[in-house]
């Protein structure tokens, strides 16, 4: 598993990926330049080789793909891997591809898996210093994945791409034993009668942070509540800036990065995801799994996930009115409960037991 270790959706994927294929008893190398975030402690048939990154004074920007690379080479021969499977195309695609020719010139054969995952293809890979690289490595990669039908219709929409694309939705791990919630840790956010509104993401110019706070100034206005923010990165000073400046602060709790979000999930009552695009929206998902319902921006793949109507409702991207009058009408005492019930079935849709043998016949039909 080849990804990016940081608290991004891809990077929770390959890692959750990986320790459910390490739980059925395949061995699982991951290769990357920190400690997966969701990996944890020891685990039976885990290994995680990391990329050293060299600081040398001739490079205004470290080569990381070329390090990258030798790593993986270093690891298929001598590790004796069956197959290569990266996360988000850039530059994990390419760098598969070179250690792919490299192996090749020593006679040893190492198919490649790639996992599409979003702005790889949506935003950045589109871009045109990126994509002849990405086109070509889509089109090299042995077998290639796509988290939503969205994602892969973009793909062949932006891409000259020609090739199968399998869609394999993202999945989770749903707790049956509700042990997660405590009302003592509800109460050090909220009083009684107060409603949670939850949102989490790495804050970037996508997920429209400034959305996310509106939305909830309008949900404040009629009841009483308080925003949770899990996450941080380059746009949340927008949501701190415009929340002092809506007089809310007071009402907005910043958690910053958290390796656990279940927890807070569990004692929220609603999740906001008003994205400007999401190839899939796995944070919603991890919201739903745990009976928390979802309002959302209609865009990408986020339909795919967010049952309209169901386990919660979409509108257009930053139609925050309609979003904010979504969000009261599931917090009204009527609705709530059902609400939280749909968004837990809804989730069933997507647990691992229904996702990994898809992913299992993938690495099969390769090795
Ligand atoms: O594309 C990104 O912004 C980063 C990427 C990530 O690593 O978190 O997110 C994408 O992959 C997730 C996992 O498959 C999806 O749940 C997210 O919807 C997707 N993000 C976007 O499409 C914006």
């Amino acid at each position: 598993m080849v990804l990016y270790p940081t608290y991004g959706g891809s990077g929770v994927v390959g890692t959750e990926l990986g320790k459910a294929l390490a739980k059925e008893g395949h061995e699982i190398h991951f290769i990357t330049y920190s400690q997966p975030v969701r990996l944890g402690s020891f685990r039976e048939n885990i290994f995680y080789h990391e990329v050293a990154v060299t600081d040398y004074p001739l490079f205004d920007f470290q080569p990381y793909e070329t390090e990258l690379t030798s790593k993986m080479v270093d690891v298929v021969k001598h590790e004796k891997l069956d197959v290569l499977h990266v996360h988000y195309a850039i530059p994990h695609a390419s760098a598969a591809y070179l250690a792919k020719q490299i192996l090749k010139a020593q006679g040893i054969h190492i198919p490649i898996v790639t996992t599409l995952h979003g702005t790889d293809i949506t935003l950045v890979g589109r871009d045109p210093s990126f994509e002849p690289v990405i086109t070509f490595c889509i089109n090299e990669s042995d077998a290639v994945t796509a988290v939503s039908e969205s994602l892969k219709a973009a793909t062949y929409k932006h891409f000259n791409v020609k090739r199968e694309i399998n869609v394999i939705p993202n999945f989770i791990i749903v707790d049956e034993s509700d042990t997660l919630f405590t009302e003592q840790m509800r109460r050090k956010y909220a009083c009684d009668g107060e409603k949670i509104i939850c949102h989490i993401s790495n804050f970037r110019k996508v997920k429209r942070i400034e959305d996310v706070v509106r939305i909830f100034a309008l949900i404040a206005k009629e009841i009483p509540s308080k925003l949770i923010l899990i996450g941080d990165g380059p746009d949340r000073f927008l949501a701190e800036r415009l929340s002092r400046e809506l007089n809310i602060n007071d009402k907005v709790i910043f958690l910053g990065k958290l390796r656990d979000t279940a927890h807070v999930l569990s004692f929220s009552d609603l999740f906001l995801l008003p994205s400007e695009t999401e190839s899939f929206g796995l944070a919603a998902l991890e919201a739903m799994a745990v009976g928390v319902p979802v309002i959302s921006s209609n865009t990408g793949g986020i339909p795919e996930v967010n049952e309209h109507g169901y386990s919660g409702f979409l509108s257009n991207v930053g139609d925050v009115e309609d979003m904010a009058r979504n969000a009261l009408h599931i917090l009204s005492d009527d609705e709530l409960e059902k609400f939280k019930k749909q968004a837990k079935i809804k989730a069933k849709e997507f647990t691992l037991d229904l996702i990994l043998p898809k992913y299992e016949e993938i690495y099969r039909k390769l090795v």
